[in-house]
């Protein structure tokens, strides 16, 4: 795990939208990402208002809104300036990249002209749309029970992020990658993000295979940024749900320095 502070990384690191990541962890001393599942606009947005201060990004997954409308990216980018935070847009993009390309910038959902950052897994190995102040974030692992993007899959990961640097900002991933890179030839300066999704005080998942770790366990076990959604969202009093899941997140993160 990196024992570099995010204001440090964040001053050796050469692209845009990393710098912007660490920066902002660092002056909202949080290292907090919301996964804002929610089905209609109004709780999205409801959910960026309540929850944009304490957190560095709001993940979304749009698709899953049943009223998708130009307001709702309109009042997305009014929250994201309003409270400092980026738009991780959570799409798994999976296709080769002529389909990715059209789901990126067209579509319905338009999704380039609102988030900063979107995932993709490298099942297709696609060559990514680039564009610099925007990244991409990949899918190395899953929390899913039974997962099957383990071993070689993972490592694959590792070396499409590392050879398409110039886009790729880091992983979603539950464990360290710190064996895998150090397995292969060093790249100096390289500082890829890994950002932990599962993350819930209750130990028990959900009925369809979700496992969790509390925030300290994601911190500790490498995590730079912890993404929670039902954990934060569905609890009875959200905020102060948040701001001690991002207290939990600095403190452990404070702890490996
Ligand atoms: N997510 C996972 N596991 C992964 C990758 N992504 O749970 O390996 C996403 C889900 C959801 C969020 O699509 O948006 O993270 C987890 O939500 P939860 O905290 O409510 O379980």
């Amino acid at each position: 795990s990196s024992s570099l502070s995010y204001s440090n990384r964040a001053a050796k690191h050469q692209h845009p939208v990393t710098k912007r990541f660490f920066e902002t962890a660092d002056a909202e001393k949080s290292n907090l990402i919301v996964s804002a599942d929610l089905t209609t606009t109004a709780e999205l947005l409801d959910c960026a208002y309540v929850l944009g201060p304490y957190i560095d990004v709001l993940k979304t997954h749009v698709d899953l809104l049943s009223d998708f409308e130009p307001k709702t990216v309109e009042g997305l980018k009014f929250f994201s300036k309003k409270h400092n935070f980026m738009i991780f847009e959570d799409q798994k993009f999976v296709d080769i990249g002529n389909t990715v390309q059209k789901q990126y910038h067209g579509g319905a959902l338009r999704i380039s002209e609102f988030a900063d950052i979107v995932n993709v897994s490298i099942l297709a190995a696609e060559d990514l749309p680039y564009s610099n102040e925007r990244a991409f974030i990949i899918l190395a692992d899953m929390t899913s029970k039974g997962s099957l993007a383990t071993g070689t899959y993972t490592e694959k990961s590792v070396e499409f992020a590392r050879k398409h640097s110039d886009c790729v900002i880091g992983f979603v991933a539950m464990k360290s990658l710190a064996d895998i890179n150090a397995s292969l030839p060093a790249i100096p300066n390289e500082d890829f993000i890994i950002f932990t999704t599962g993350i819930n005080w209750s130990s028990s998942g959900d009925k369809l295979g979700q496992q969790y770790k509390t925030p300290a366990q994601a911190v500790q076990g490498d995590a730079d940024f912890i993404i929670s959604g039902r954990g934060i969202y569905a609890a009875v009093d959200r905020v102060e749900t948040a701001k001690q899941h991002q207290k939990e997140g600095w403190d452990a993160y404070l702890d490996r320095l």
